[in-house]
C-alpha cells in the first residue's frame, strides 16, 4: 500500500499503523499534516485535513499521475478516490457515489470541486462536442451556486447555505453526457439577517460591488451596500475577497440580468414610502398599488365575506421579510431548475448506447454550532447526523453483519450508534419534528416556549436531551428558551426563539398572488400557487421541517442504493491557520466521525469480496483448474483450488457465498493476471481465426 511514499511523511494508510490506537492515530494525522500530506486513507476511504492554503497538487500533471490507476499505487489523494469510483462505475456498470462530510469549514466543498474537475479532466479523450459542452456546465454551475447559496459566517468564509447533491451520468462510453442537481434547504433566513460578523449571501455584495453602474441604475441599487439594513445587519460588508469579486460577478451575470432583477428586489427595504414601493412595483412588474396594497393589507375570508385587513406594523414587517425570504428561495430554486434544464441528459437511447450510469457527488453543510443557534442549524445538524448514520450503516455495521452472516470468525467491534440521536430528531410522534408540527397545527396562539414545554414534557427521560428546566443547575441553558441536543459531533444549545415561524414558514397569499399576477413571466412562473383566490386556498402546506425530513430520507435511500465512496474531512484550527494542528480540536474529530473504529473494522477486515460465481467469471482464465470450465463439486471449491494455485490462500477467508480478500494488492494481482491472460487468449483467438495455428 503506497509503500513507494516514505515513512518520513507517516503512513499513508491508518490501516498500516503498528498499534491502532487514539494516539497513534493522531501522531500520524499531525505528521502528515506538518508535512504536507494532507490525505490518508482508511481503505478506501480518505481522510483530508483542511491545509488552508494552495496547495500544489491538482494540477494537470497530477491528474495525469492518477488517471486509470489503482488505489495504492499513488500517494492518497481525492482524484484515486474519484478514479476508484468512476472505474467502479465503468468496468461493473454501478451507479456509484462520493459522500464528503465534516464539519463547517473542514474542506468539503473545495473537495467536491477538485473531485469534478478530475472527473471532467480524464473523460472524453475523442473531444466530443456536446460532453465537452455538459462538462463545462457542470463546472460552471458551481460558481452561479456558490454566489447565491455561499455566504461568510463566523466558520467559514465561504460557506454552503445549502446542501448540494450532483448526480453525473456517463454514457456507455463512460462520458459525461449530463447531470442533475438536487438542492435542500437554503438558509433563507439569511436574507434578512445575519450575525455578528457574518454575511448575506455573496451574491448581494458580488452585485452591488461588481456590476456596472448602469445595470445597478436599472435595478435603482446604490453601489454602497451599508445603505441596506439586509446586508449589513452582520456588520461584515466589508469585502473579503476584493479582487475576487468583479470576477465572481461576471461568472453569473452574463446568464441573463434577470437573475439580478428577482435577487435583488429585496435591496428595497419595503416601508410605507411611495418611492420605494413604485421601485419595487418596477422590480417585480406589478402594478404599485398592487405592491403597496399586498404590504399593507391581508384579504382574510370570514364564512362567505372576504374583506381587506390592514395589518399591524408587526404583521406588516413579518410579511415584509417573508415575501424578502421567499423570492430569494425561489430565485435560488430556479437557478437550480434552469442549470438542471441545461445540463440534463438529452437524446440518449438505452436501446442504442445502452444504460447510463451515475456518479453522485454529496457536498452539504457541515455540521455547526455557533454563539445562536436556531432552526437552521437544527436542520442543518440533523442532516450530518443522517450521514453518519449511513457511514455507519455502510461502513461500521453492515461489514460486519456480513461477516457474521457468512460465517467468517470475527470479533465485533463497538462503535457509538447515533441512530438514537437521529430517531430523536426525525421519529414519528414523539421527535421533535413531529412535536414542533403538532405545535405549529395548533389553532390559535402557540408560541415558541409553548413549543419547548411541549419537548419538555415529551422528551425528560431522553438521553441525549436536556433543558434548562429538566436541568435547572445548568447556567449555560437559558431557563425559557434552550434545549440542548447532545449530538454524535458535540453538545448544540438551540434556541426555540423563531423554530415555530420559520417551520410554518407562512407566505401571505396576497404575495403570491402579487408575484403571480406579474407582467414578467418568470416571476409569474415561480408562483404557481397565486392562482388560488382566497377562498380556494384550504390545504395547508406541508411544514419546512416535514419537508427538510423527507428530502434527507429520500437523499440517504439514493445514496444506499448507490456504491458510496467516502471523504472525510477534518478542520485542523479555528483561526483558518496554515501552520496550526489544534490537537484536542482534531482528535474530537477523530472521535466522532468514527475513524478509528473505520480502522479496526477495514483492519481486521476485508478489502474486497465477491460472490463465488462473479469471481470465477471473472478470474477462470487464469487457472488450469477452472478454464474454461471446472469440474469440481461447487463454485466455491473450484475457487478455492484457484486462488490456492495463486498462492493467495494467506490472504483470502471463505464465506458461505462469498469469497473475501484482505488486501488490495492480492485483487490488484489478480487484475494483473486476468489481463496478462485475456491478451494471450485473444492472440490466441487470433491466430485460429487466421488459420495460423
Ligand atoms: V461548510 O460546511 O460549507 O461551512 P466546507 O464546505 O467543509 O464548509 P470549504 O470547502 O468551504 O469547507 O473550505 C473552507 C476553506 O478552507 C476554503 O474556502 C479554503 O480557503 C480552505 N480549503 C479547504 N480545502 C482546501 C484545499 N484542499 N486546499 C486549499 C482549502 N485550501
Ligand atoms: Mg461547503
Amino acid at each position: 500500500m503506497a509503500e513507494h511514499e516514505s515513512l518520513e511523511f507517516g503512513k499513508a494508510d491508518f490501516v498500516l499503523l503498528d498499534n491502532v490506537s487514539l494516539e497513534e492515530f493522531m501522531a500520524n494525522l499531525k505528521l502528515r499534516f506538518e508535512k504536507g500530506r494532507i490525505y490518508t486513507y482508511i481503505g478506501e476511504v480518505v481522510v483530508s485535513v483542511n491545509p488552508y492554503r494552495a496547495m500544489n497538487i491538482y494540477g494537470r500533471d497530477t491528474i495525469e499521475q492518477y488517471k486509470g490507476r489503482e488505489l495504492y499505487e499513488r500517494p492518497p489523494h481525492l482524484f484515486a478516490i474519484a478514479d476508484a469510483a468512476y472505474k467502479a462505475m465503468k468496468r461493473r456498470n454501478k451507479d456509484t457515489c462520493i459522500v464528503i462530510s465534516g464539519e463547517s469549514g473542514a474542506g468539503k466543498t473545495e473537495a467536491s470541486k477538485y473531485i469534478m474537475q478530475y472527473i471532467a479532466a480524464i473523460t472524453n479523450p475523442s473531444q466530443r462536442a456536446e460532453v465537452e459542452r455538459v462538462k463545462n456546465m457542470l463546472l460552471k454551475s458551481n460558481c452561479v451556486l456558490e454566489a447565491f447559496g455561499n455566504a461568510k459566517t463566523n466558520r467559514n468564509d465561504n460557506s454552503s447555505r445549502f446542501g448540494k447533491y450532483m448526480d453525473i451520468n456517463f454514457d456507455f462510453k463512460g462520458d459525461p453526457i449530463g447531470g442533475h442537481i438536487n438542492n435542500y434547504l437554503l438558509e433563507k433566513s439569511r436574507v434578512i439577517f445575519q450575525q455578528e460578523g457574518e454575511r448575506s449571501f455573496h451574491s448581494f455584495y458580488q452585485l452591488v460591488k461588481g456590476a456596472p453602474d448602469a445595470q445597478l441604475r436599472s435595478l435603482h441599487i446604490q453601489r454602497d451596500p451599508t445603505a441596506y439594513t439586509y446586508i449589513k445587519v452582520g456588520g461584515q460588508i466589508k469585502v473579503l475577497y476584493h479582487v475576487q469579486i468583479k470576477r465572481d460577478y461576471y461568472g453569473w451575470q452574463g446568464s441573463r440580468d434577470l437573475w439580478c432583477r428577482h435577487g435583488t428586489a429585496w435591496f428595497v427595504e419595503l416601508t410605507e414610502n411611495s418611492k420605494l414601493v413604485s421601485i419595487l412595483g418596477d422590480l417585480l412588474s406589478t402594478k404599485d398599488e398592487n405592491v403597496e396594497k399586498a404590504l399593507l393589507y391581508r384579504t382574510v375570508a370570514t364564512g362567505r365575506d372576504v374583506i381587506d385587513k390592514q395589518h399591524t406594523h408587526q404583521e406588516a414587517s413579518y410579511g415584509r421579510d417573508a415575501l424578502a425570504k421567499a423570492i430569494y428561495e425561489r430565485l435560488f430554486c430556479w437557478i437550480v431548475g434552469r442549470i438542471n434544464d441545461i445540463i440534463e441528459v438529452k437524446n440518449y437511447d438505452v436501446r442504442v448506447h445502452g444504460k447510463n450510469t451515475v456518479i453522485g457527488v454529496l457536498d452539504i453543510y457541515g455540521f455547526e454550532i455557533f454563539q445562536n443557534n436556531s432552526f437552521e442549524q437544527f436542520c442543518i445538524n440533523y442532516c450530518n447526523e443522517k450521514l453518519q448514520q449511513l457511514f455507519i450503516q455502510l461502513v461500521l455495521k453492515q461489514e460486519q453483519e456480513e461477516y457474521q452472516r457468512e460465517g467468517i470468525p470475527w470479533k465485533h467491534i463497538d462503535y457509538f450508534n447515533n441512530q438514537i440521536i437521529v430517531d430523536l430528531v426525525e421519529q414519528q410522534h414523539k421527535g421533535i419534528f413531529a412535536v414542533l408540527d403538532e405545535a405549529c397545527m395548533n389553532v390559535g396562539k402557540v408560541t415558541d416556549e409553548m413549543f419547548l414545554q411541549a419537548l419538555n414534557g415529551k422528551l425528560a427521560k431522553h438521553a441525549h436531551y436536556t433543558s434548562r428546566k429538566l436541568s435547572p443547575t445548568d447556567k449555560n441553558l437559558e431557563f425559557d428558551r434552550d434545549f440542548r441536543i447532545r449530538h454524535y459531533a458535540g453538545d448544540v444549545a438551540y434556541s426555540v426563539v423563531g423554530f415555530i415561524d420559520k417551520n410554518k414558514d407562512t407566505l401571505f397569499q396576497d404575495f403570491k398572488r402579487l408575484l403571480y399576477n406579474s407582467s414578467n413571466p418568470v416571476l409569474k412562473a415561480m408562483w404557481p400557487e397565486g392562482k388560488l383566490s382566497i377562498t380556494e386556498v384550504t390545504k395547508r402546506p406541508l411544514t419546512a421541517a416535514t419537508l427538510f425530513k423527507n428530502s434527507m430520507i429520500s437523499l440517504v435511500e439514493n445514496l444506499a442504493s448507490k456504491e458510496p465512496y467516502y471523504v472525510r474531512c477534518i478542520k485542523p484550527n479555528e483561526v483558518k491557520s496554515p501552520l496550526l494542528f489544534e490537537h484536542e480540536r482534531c482528535k474530537h474529530q477523530v472521535e466522532y466521525l468514527g475513524l478509528l473504529e473505520n480502522v479496526r473494522v477495514r483492519r481486521a477486515g476485508f478489502a474486497n469480496r465477491q460472490i463465488y460465481p462473479r469471481f470465477l467469471q471473472r478470474y477462470k482464465m487464469i487457472s488450469e483448474f477452472t478454464w474454461p470450465n471446472h469440474d469440481l463439486p461447487s463454485d466455491k471449491e473450484a475457487v478455492k483450488r484457484l486462488l490456492q494455485g495463486c498462492g493467495f490462500e494467506h490472504d483470502v477467508a471463505y464465506g458461505k457465498t462469498k469469497v473475501f480478500i484482505r488486501t488490495p494488492r492480492t485483487i490488484f494481482s489478480l487484475e494483473e493476471q486476468r489481463a496478462e491472460m485475456v491478451k494471450r487468449i485473444v492472440l490466441f483467438l487470433q491466430k485460429v481465426w487466421r488459420g495460423t495455428l
